[in-house]
């Protein structure tokens, strides 16, 4: 009996020790077939229980029996222990740190020449006016014809208009888009139009092709104070202050009187000898205008007697370069995107 009671103590110390070294399920199992198996030492121990004199089998028996629930027992906790273990490990790496900082998208923005077209368009639709859009291929009759534009004018040169085998051509300004509109609508009337025009210029401060919008007002007995007002309301609410500006005299064969606007300039105010934007003068010339020249009422089928009108252009390529800061015309038209990627507002003196 001394030497089988020794063997149990023998087999549960060696239990203890390879329990003490397991640290999965698959090594767990491996020790559960070495004590517990068909031919594992608790079985073994059993079978040596027919070597004992009879009457030390009873209490050898118990012994065994009672070390082999203990092993079982702490087999499976083992094993309930490594399984919980293992969750929390794949639930850890699982786990959705809600506080790390968003990757970020690149989501598309609009172009800063759409964004100041989207800009003047509502404060002119606030103003009352409509928004109408017409081709860019245009025929030489609207273009030109019905806007008083003689046949020795410059603009009417291949020189300065892209002109297409069949006489007609990319338009030059928008007013045809004004003409469209008197003979769709008649007066009053009350309408911007933004859109590409097309000019055979291709310089540093010349695109062929750039963007304009033109406005019209017809009604009767309209003042030169209504355009006035007009165009300085617009002015400030697209800048967002209120600015200085000046007339001056010019000639357009469309309007009459014609004269072009001057803005104080956006960045230096004039105070700047040197402003690279001003050159030092202080003024921006932003946009021309007049009142509408009674033939080019007439060629809207509307009478000259009865309305009259106001009629303004303005670059929306060089608006948006003012609000935004930008220096070079060229940045808005080549497909190098990275400028204005880096939030062009604020950040974009280049
Ligand atoms: C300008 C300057 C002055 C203008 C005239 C017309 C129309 F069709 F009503 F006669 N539309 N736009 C006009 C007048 C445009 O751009 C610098």
């Amino acid at each position: 009996m001394q030497n089988d009671l020794m063997n149990i103590s023998a087999v549960k110390e060696n239990f203890d020790t390879a329990l003490g070294t397991v640290s999965n399920l698959d090594e767990l199992n491996d020790i559960r077939v070495r004590f517990t198996g068909k031919k594992g030492d608790l079985t073994l121990l059993l079978r040596s229980l027919g070597k004992l004199p009879p009457e030390q089998r009873k209490e050898a028996g118990l012994e065994i029996n009672k070390l082999r629930d203990e092993i079982e027992q702490r087999l499976d906790t083992a094993a309930k222990n490594i399984r919980d273990a293992e969750n929390e490990k794949q639930e850890i790496n699982d786990r959705i740190d809600v506080t790390l900082p968003e990757r970020g998208r690149t989501a598309g923005a609009f172009h800063p020449v759409i964004q100041t077209m989207h800009e003047l368009v509502n404060i002119m639709q606030g103003l009352g006016y409509s928004v109408a859009t017409g081709p860019e291929k245009e025929e030489d009759f609207y273009n030109f014809e019905c806007m008083n534009i003689p046949a020795w004018h410059p603009a009417r040169d291949m020189q300065d208009t892209f002109y297409f085998p069949d006489g007609t051509l990319l338009r030059t300004h928008t007013s045809p888009v004004q003409i469209r509109s008197m003979l769709k609508y008649g007066a009053p009337l009350r309408v911007v139009c933004p859109g590409k025009v097309y000019r055979r210029d291709n310089d540093p401060t010349h695109s062929p092709m750039f963007n304009q919008m033109e406005g019209l007002l017809v009604d009767k007995n309209v003042s030169f104070s209504v355009m006035k007002g007009t165009i300085a309301e617009m002015i400030n609410a697209f800048f967002g202050r209120s600015l200085k500006y000046r007339f001056r005299a010019s000639y357009f064969p469309f309007t009459e009187p014609s004269m072009e606007l001057d803005i104080e300039c956006v960045e230096c105010s004039g105070h700047d000898e040197h402003c690279r934007v001003c050159h030092g003068t202080g003024w921006l010339e932003v946009a021309g205008m007049g009142m509408v020249h009674p033939n080019v009422i007439r060629a809207g089928k509307i009478d000259p007697d009865v309305y009259n009108g106001f009629a303004f252009g303005f670059g929306l390529d060089r608006m948006a370069m003012l609000k935004y800061g930008i220096s070079d015309l060229r940045l808005l038209f080549d497909g190098n995107v990275s400028y204005f990627m880096s939030g062009f507002e604020g950040a974009g003196k280049c």
